[in-house]
């Protein structure tokens, strides 16, 4: 009898040794393996049995993956089906009794794929795929199911939505990695949303919605269509119907899976009882009537614990009233927050039900500047079974956002054994095997979301965190640096440098290239950047002048540069620009330019500017919503960056900002988001803080604007001025001043 090892999967891959143990990276990590360690094989001819009966979406992966080989008597055997089918029943004691769990097992004589059910034996075969390298198997046995039973993305972002090519690569990726679901909720996508939710999609969506429901079947994802009429539905049977009518048009386009999101709505809309009225309405004469139709999912108006009234029943009489097998979606503590146990079981037993979450991240619909390229962490492993499903909200970058998909899906599978740093790693092999190295240099430092509404934050350049402390701190003190930090900072540059040259002319994922392609120039600045505030330094402490200047002049002409792609490219109306390295490497640049600079400036009695990119200006204020939001300044126009949640704004409560200086005012824009008069607020400009001017807004639809005819400024504040509480959106908050 061989020698045989069984490992939890975490544990196995460190105790095997060798190329063996190189190899054997299966993502998501499986349950258990019991591994042997000599290798099979995989001869030219096989005998397959139970193709007939089992999964045919397993079947043809099985198909693809031995196009090579022939079928013939005296093959390997390869027995593939569901538990019950004749040609695994043998084996039917091995299978786990999970739902989409398999049994797979391969030695000399024989390759087994058998599933609890259809899903099981799809993911036996993705598992054996990753397996078949060159043709070689290692000898294993392993039984396996995912610790979470809905798993997989909601692309339920503001902003632009994926593209239908891109839909189609996200689902063969959601297959490949075991996820089993797909929830289709752009903000933006107007039949989606408040008006034209009432409306058939035109002929060319339908069409493609239809493409992509089909394509999700053959990947054994569950199209999840969502509906988000919340903003302005009426609580009558007219609306009831239309909702109902619309269901049933998706129903004819193939979709069988559904969704009701009331997030970010304010007003009637918002009515918990009505709410739950109207789901089970749709849960008792549509999802119960149609036999084929998966269990209903919502998300509610108080999706986050900080939201949710202390004093308010809204999630209890969701929990009581709605039907029980509605799921119900939650994204945490916050709007942005990863998931705890503490957070899990606050929200499930007023739900009365394991939360469905909704995990924003990678989303970056409030940080538009910044690609969200890091690593998958903050989630609590242990809590799966407190948990209904786990979708991950992403970019809007579709192919950038599946390094954080891929880990979400090994997360999802099987929490206890994921590996934060692994799977990262793994993710970015698969997704640019070619240039991995360079695509992980990109990524390390592209990960933070820089200050934001939400307040979430992300490590980032954690390879040289220790680096950077040690230097700025001897060099800031006393111009002393150890040799070897500087050759790691130098080494790092460069190899900014060689990763965006790299991947820019990379053909191997061109969507992705696309993407992240102004990003990629923004990087590669950044790096020479560094590298001539390096020399910068050098020439500083040489007392070499001429070299001085000569170095200083590049590094005014590369900030130059960044600033020039910062306001050209990704010109959103939200967060306009191109963020890159912006926690770690960008304040170390600036800092070692500083006080290079300085230095400089005092030795040789010099003026010259140390400025570097700042924001001159502050925002003030008490609106919880709106006191975090970044201030941008573009060109002579100052604004607050808009949000997209509904933002509660109490009686008295004042967003104020304050300039640097007293400049003609020329313009106020302001949108709330509402077309009922505005006759809540008082607008009011300053030049000293202490004496006031109010200021009439006149407004068109939900735009309120004045001409401020060069009155100086530095003060201005928006007020509410009635004695409740008022519930508006931040859409656009811009003041124009004449710039000296
Ligand atoms: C992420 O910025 C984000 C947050 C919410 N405002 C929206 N809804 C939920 O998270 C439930 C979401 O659509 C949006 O992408």
């Amino acid at each position: 009898m061989k020698k045989s090892k069984i490992y939890f999967v975490g544990a196995f891959l460190l105790c095997v040794t060798g190329a063996f143990a190189q190899e054997l990276s299966l993502q998501p990590a499986p349950q258990q393996v019991v591994a042997r360690e000599n290798k099979v094989n995989l001869p030219s001819t096989y005998l397959l049995t139970g193709e007939k009966e089992a999964n045919p979406h397993a079947v043809k992966v099985l198909q693809e993956l031995l196009s090579d080989k022939q079928s013939g008597k005296n093959g390997i055997r390869i027995y593939i089906g569901e538990k019950d089918d004749k040609s695994v029943r043998k084996y039917k004691n091995l299978i786990p009794k999970h739902d989409e769990g398999y049994y797979l097992a391969i030695n000399e004589k024989e390759i087994v794929l058998a599933g609890n059910d259809e899903r099981g034996t799809y993911y036996a075969l993705q598992t054996f795929a990753q397996l078949l390298k060159d043709g070689k198997l290692a000898e294993i046995e392993i039984k396996d199911y995912p610790s979470i039973r809905y798993r997989g993305v909601v692309e339920g972002f503001y902003g632009t939505p994926w593209s239908h090519q891109a839909r189609l690569r996200q689902l063969k990726f959601y297959g490949e990695n075991k996820m089993n679901t797909y929830i289709y909720g752009p903000k933006d996508d107007p039949y989606h949303s408040a008006p034209n939710w009432r409306l058939p999609y035109p002929e060319k969506e339908a069409v493609q919605l239809q493409e992509l429901v089909k394509v999700a079947g053959e990947n054994e994802v569950d199209f999840v269509w969502a509906i988000h009429p919340g903003q302005d539905i009426k609580w009558n049977q007219e609306d009831r119907d239309l909702l109902l009518a619309k269901f049933e048009k998706m129903y004819q386009l193939g979709v069988r899976s559904f969704a009701v999101f009331f997030d970010d709505i304010s007003g009637e809309g918002t009515n918990p009882q009505k709410q739950a009225e109207l789901l089970n309405y749709i849960d008792d004469n549509f999802v119960k009537v149609k036999s084929d139709v998966t269990p209903l999912i919502m998300c509610p108006t108080e999706y986050n614990k900080s939201w949710s009234n202390p004093k308010g029943n809204y999630l209890t009489t969701l929990g009581e009233k709605l039907n029980p097998s509605v799921q119900i979606m939650w994204t945490g503590d916050r709007v942005v927050s990863d998931i705890t146990r503490d957070g899990i079981n606050w929200i499930n037993e007023r739900i009365k039900r394991p939360a469905y979450i909704w995990w924003n991240f990678p989303v970056s619909d409030y940080v538009r500047d910044h690609l969200l390229l890091g690593q998958v962490y903050g989630n609590d492993t242990t809590i799966a079974n407190e948990m209904a499903g786990f979708v991950t909200n992403p970019m809007e970058h579709a192919e950038a956002s599946k390094i954080a998909i891929f880990s979400v899906a090994s997360y999802a599978w099987n929490p206890t054994k994921y590996d934060t740093w692994k799977t990262w790693k793994d993710a970015i092999r698969n997704i640019l095997p070619g240039a991995a190295a360079e695509l992980e240099c990109f990524a390390m430092h592209n990960s933070d979301l820089g200050p934001n509404g939400h307040g979430y934050r992300r490590e980032e350049s954690m390879d040289i965190q220790p680096t950077v402390e040690r230097f700025i701190k001897s060099y800031v003190k006393d111009g002393s640096y150890e040799k070897a930090d500087f050759e790691t900072l130098q080494n790092t540059f460069e190899r900014m440098e060689e990763a965006s040259d790299i991947l820019l002319t990379n053909t191997e994922n061109e969507p992705l290239i696309k993407e992240m392609t102004p990003w990629l120039y923004q990087f590669k600045l950044m790096g020479e950047l560094g590298e001539e505030v390096l020399k910068l330094v050098v020439a500083q402490q040489q007392d070499s002048q001429s070299y001085f200047l000569r170095k200083y002049n590049r590094v005014k002409s590369l900030q130059q540069q960044m600033f020039h792609t910062d306001q050209n490219y990704n010109q959103n109306p939200y967060q306009p620009g191109v963020k890159v390295a912006s926690k770690i490497i960008k304040p170390l640049i600036d800092e070692m330019f500083v006080t290079a600079v300085s230095r400089y400036n005092q030795k040789t009695g010099s003026q010259l500017d140390a400025i570097t990119n700042y924001m001159p200006h502050k925002l003030v204020s008490n609106v919880e919503q709106i006191k975090n939001l970044p201030l941008q300044v573009k060109a002579s126009r100052i604004l607050i960056s808009p949000s997209n949640e509904v933002v509660k704004w109490a009686a008295g409560n004042v967003v104020e900002i304050e300039l640097d200086n007293v400049y003609p005012g020329q313009s106020i824009d302001i949108n709330f988001g509402k077309k009922e008069p505005c006759t809540w607020g008082r607008f009011e400009i300053s030049a000293d803080g202490k004496e006031w001017k109010a200021i009439e807004l006149a407004q068109k639809d939900a735009r309120l604007t004045a001409n401020l005819q060069k009155t100086p400024v530095k003060f201005i504040r928006f007020t509410n001025i009635s004695n409740e509480e008022q519930q508006v959106y931040l859409r656009q908050f811009v003041l124009t001043v004449e710039k000296k």
